[in-house]
């Protein structure tokens, strides 16, 4: 009792005050070009679907007595299990293949102070609400499963420590994205775990991009700097370009214009620079493209030429890693979007990891980049508005130097009520206010009664993104010719998804639902009508591969997966659509 154990494991409400603090974008560092340490590597790990963790402060490690045991002996970090971060844990044991909730990673690790001043936790992406603690101390607390996240731990770091990290994947109404989705809800800290070490002052924002202005000679500069060193001089290098420029910051800030004539980055030709900006102590340095995207009426246009977006939509899934895919998988995916002649790829429906935009910058394709505003989320809902916000402003300013991404999307298939309206225009209006020199769209619902393209939301969007289903949810496929006729949009319309299940090796006539012969049939008269409408500029069919999905139990077809993909969920087996938006993305 003298330790008020019963007082905490009887409180209901565990989320106690002191677990309210929250890590949002406001304590992101650009850590891109960036030396970083890796904790990544095997963790303890806990099951911990009662929260016992946070009801009785686990953390805390009051209990040890003189023998070193824990009391009550309810746990002993160092004998737990341990987990690979990062990874999902539905991957890595079968008995956790399901499980929703909470779960306790800790790890020990060394710190030896190298001469920096300031010292940053970087997680890349925990689903969906991580509690971080360090040294028995309450660090905050991140919700978004997909954005990256940035704590100081300048003043609690010691030589030895212990870092804790409760990790609760449990889908809620509140949350973005909702309890239900059609994907699968993978949990843990499946993106890296990283220390950034930095001088006292050292820069916070940078983004660097063509100026948008049909000239293709000048480059806009921002910078920030945190730290008692709020004026000075930073410098900009571009070697490739014979550029060096001294750039003044005051207060902490500097906005610059600097002329240069960089050849531009394409899906073609993408050609990227070492940028390197120092300020004081501190360096950046990395490869940047330069390319500029804008629409003109109902045309989109990439560096002043005209674009058709060949491409197709992707989740970031593997089966044998779930979320955590490597490097190789993600090369093989832009690979296998590439074989089908794509320039463009459409991210669905989540921030994938970083690497993606910067694999894309170097192999040649745009990017659909999307925030979970997915289906029915609270719209009416203060608290989830601004997670959703919080969400998008962590992607963009994350990927703000990437040449490959065009586009963000503030969600997909949301019927248009007044609050909804109201949610994601205000996602949409943030979304240009942080960057102006992207075009922003959302996958709309068409108005399948009266089958015109028809969303309120359309006027806050550069781009209209359009997901229609015409010979599978909309079972009468001309109805989709007549959806074209009906509509007058006032700029571009991407497709954004159309598609049909098959399962792989599936076989019979076109009208067996679920074999790929009408899934085939679908696809061909698809881009029949889609490759004679002027302003559909683009398309994403839905999906480049099967994916994991609770909600699809057709024994036969699905059997828990979205059988829609192009191809198998392990990608050895191409279907026969694969082979028609091929021989369509050539001919276009
Ligand atoms: C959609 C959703 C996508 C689903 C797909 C389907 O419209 O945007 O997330 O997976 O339909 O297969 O029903």
């Amino acid at each position: 009792k003298a330790n008020n154990y019963d007082d905490a494991i009887h409180n209901e409400s565990f989320e106690a005050p002191y677990l309210t603090k929250r890590i949002t974008h406001r304590s992101m560092i650009y850590d891109a070009g960036r030396r970083k340490e890796s904790l990544s590597g095997f963790w303890s790990f806990g099951i911990d679907q009662y929260d016992t963790c946070l009801r009785a402060k686990w953390f805390e490690e009051k209990y040890q007595d003189a023998e070193g045991r824990y009391h009550p002996m309810d746990f002993s970090f160092d004998e737990w299990e341990k987990m690979p971060v990062p990874s999902c844990w539905n991957t890595q044991r079968e008995r956790y293949f399901l499980y929703e909730g909470s779960a306790v990673y800790t790890r020990t690790f060394l710190y030896i102070n190298h001469g920096e001043e300031r010292v940053f936790l970087k997680f890349g992406a925990v689903n969906y609400d991580a509690k971080v603690f360090l040294n028995k101390q309450y660090l905050g607390c991140h919700k978004g499963g997909s954005t990256p996240f940035y704590i100081e731990v300048t003043e609690q770091l010691q030589e030895n420590n212990r870092i804790l990290v409760v990790a609760n994947n449990t889908r809620k109404r509140t949350n973005v994205p909702c309890e239900n989705t059609d994907w699968f809800n993978y949990g843990g800290i499946y993106r890296d775990v990283e220390l950034i070490r930095l001088p006292s002052s050292f820069i916070r924002k940078f983004t660097i991009g063509l100026v948008p202005d049909g000239s293709f000679s000048k480059l806009a500069v921002e910078l920030e700097v945190d730290g008692p060193q709020r004026d000075g001089q930073a410098i900009v290098a571009i070697p490739g370009l014979e550029l060096y420029r001294t750039i003044e910051l005051r207060d902490g800030k500097a906005l610059a214009t600097i002329e240069a004539k960089p050849e531009l980055w394409s899906p073609d030709h993408p050609r990227l620079y070492e940028v390197t900006v120092e300020y004081g102590q501190d360096v950046i340095s990395e490869w940047i493209g330069f390319r500029e995207i804008r629409t003109e009426g109902q045309r989109m246009m990439l560096n002043g030429q005209p674009l058709f977006l060949k491409g197709i939509s992707v989740h970031e899934e593997s089966v044998a890693n779930g979320k955590a895919m490597s490097d190789e998988e993600i090369i093989e995916n832009f690979t296998l979007a590439k074989e089908m002649n794509c320039n463009y790829l459409r991210l669905a429906h989540y921030p994938h990891t970083e690497r993606a935009a910067q694999i894309a910058d170097e192999m040649g394709l745009l990017l659909w980049e999307e925030i979970p505003v997915y289906w029915a989320i609270e719209f009416d809902n203060p608290e989830t508005y601004a997670d959703a916000e919080n969400q998008l402003t962590e992607l963009i300013q994350r990927d703000s130097n990437r040449a490959s991404v065009i586009v963000w999307s503030v969600g997909n298939e949301n019927a248009d009520t007044p609050a909804r309206l109201n949610f994601m225009s205000s996602l949409a209006r943030k979304a240009k206010e942080l960057d102006p020199t992207r075009l922003v769209s959302a996958a709309c619902m068409l108005d399948h009664t009266n089958h015109i393209i028809k969303d309120r939301l359309a006027d806050y969007l550069d781009v209209i993104g359009a997901n229609e289903y015409y010979g599978w949810y909309q079972t009468n496929f001309d109805n989709l010719v007549q959806l074209f006729d009906n509509s007058k949009p006032d700029k571009p319309v991407i497709i954004t998804e159309f598609g049909a299940d098959a399962k792989a090796g599936h076989r019979g006539t076109v009208d067996e639902k679920g074999t790929e012969d009408c899934q085939a049939d679908i696809y061909r008269k698809q881009v029949d009508v889609l490759g004679r409408i002027p302003y559909v500029q683009g398309a994403s069919p839905w999906i480049l591969y099967d994916f994991r999905c609770p909600r699809r139990l057709h024994p036969v077809t699905q059997n828990y997966y979205n059988t829609k993909g192009l191809m198998s969920e392990d990608k050895s087996r191409r279907k026969l659509a694969f082979y028609i938006m091929q021989q369509f993305y050539q001919d276009k």
